[in-house]
């Protein structure tokens, strides 16, 4: 990770060096912490930010199911985002808005810890790999599974739930694959360690459903308001893990991992090994707004100049921490 200049931290930007936390922080214990990975990019149109109050929406829902009190308001979250962003001097960046319980309690009960709140910047190329947009990963199904309903909220983006992913995805690795798959707990096919992932066979798309222990990604909702947009048919269903053998087309969506396109799962090539047409079309449209700065949906927040064209973003229902389809 690269070093940069500033960090937000409770109201304040100070220096990198300066954004410290105490040991008995409670989330350092207990996980309780929650987070946003946002992407800032270098349009042809100007530096933009893609999905700002999407995203800040989600840290706060994240907080809310958490039971935790956020001290600013959903504004001026996005608007320090903003600042930060500029003030880095950054033309493209990761953005990681933090909220963790901090220091006042230690013990399972969080609730005297205070609430404090950061965001860092910082620069952060291709998340699978070199050319991987355009190649596709090798991925393996995990020997992990993701963790049961009523357990840890997945649809909360929560600190704790990451020690699942990290299994995940150290298993993946060491066994010299990009990425692990996990099973949910009832054996059918919830997500990467850190991406939710699309199946294709016959021209029909195919996610699982929110409510398989998935993080309803901002990126899968993306991916659904495009496939509408060019009328290829979605839908979210279970999926078992023999689709995945026989499928034409796989690909995996982040905020880090963009479009990534899987060439095989457990060594099984899926279709020609090559990225499929359905993918490059999706592709294609992401890569339109992400480096052409096209933003009819109103998805980028440019930092300056012209083409500010609200944010509001139109991606509707589509985009929700839990809402079961
Ligand atoms: N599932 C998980 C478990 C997940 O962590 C992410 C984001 C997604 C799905 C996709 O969500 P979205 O970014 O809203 O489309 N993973 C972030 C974490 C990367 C990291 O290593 O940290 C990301 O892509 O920013």
């Amino acid at each position: 990770m690269n070093k940069t200049e500033k960090i937000w931290m409770n109201g304040e930007i100070i220096p990198f060096e300066d954004a410290k936390i105490h040991i008995l922080s409670h989330a350092i214990h207990y996980g309780s912490s929650m987070f946003e990975g946002i992407r800032c990019y270098d349009t042809d149109k100007g530096s933009a930010i893609l999905f700002l109050k999407e995203h800040v929406r989600r840290l706060f829902d994240s907080a809310k199911i958490y039971r935790v009190e956020m001290p600013y308001t959903q504004e001026e979250v996005e608007k320090a985002i903003v600042e930060l962003v500029s003030e880095n001097k950054h033309r493209s960046c990761y953005i990681r808005p933090i909220v963790y319980r901090g220091t006042g309690a230690l013990g399972v009960n969080p609730t005297g810890a205070s609430v404090e709140v950061a965001i860092a910047t910082w620069e952060w190329g291709s998340y699978l790999g070199e050319d991987v947009l355009e190649k596709g990963v090798d991925v393996k199904f995990s020997t992990w599974q993701r963790q049961a309903p009523n357990t840890f909220p997945a649809g909360a983006k929560a600190g704790g739930n990451y020690l699942n992913s990290q299994l995940i995805k150290m298993e993946a690795v060491m066994d010299g694959y990009a990425e692990g798959i996990a099973l949910d707990v009832f054996g059918y096919v919830s997500e990467g360690s850190g991406e939710n992932i699309f199946v294709i066979r016959d021209g029909q798309i195919m996610t699982p459903v929110s409510s398989q222990s998935i993080l309803p990604g901002i990126t899968r909702g993306a991916v659904m308001t495009i496939a509408e947009d060019l009328d290829i048919p979605l839908k979210e269903t279970m999926i078992n893990r023999e689709m995945l053998y026989v499928a034409d087309e796989i690909f995996m969506t982040g905020t880090a991992a963009e479009i990534t396109p899987v060439r095989s799962v457990d060594k099984y090539t899926v279709g020609d090994g090559k990225i499929g047409p359905i993918t490059k079309k999706l592709q294609q449209s992401y890569f339109d707004v992400i480096k052409h700065g096209e933003n009819s949906r109103g998805w980028l927040t440019f930092l300056s100049g012209a083409s500010t064209n609200g944010t509001d973003g139109v991606l509707g229902s589509k985009i929700t921490t839990n809402s079961a389809s």
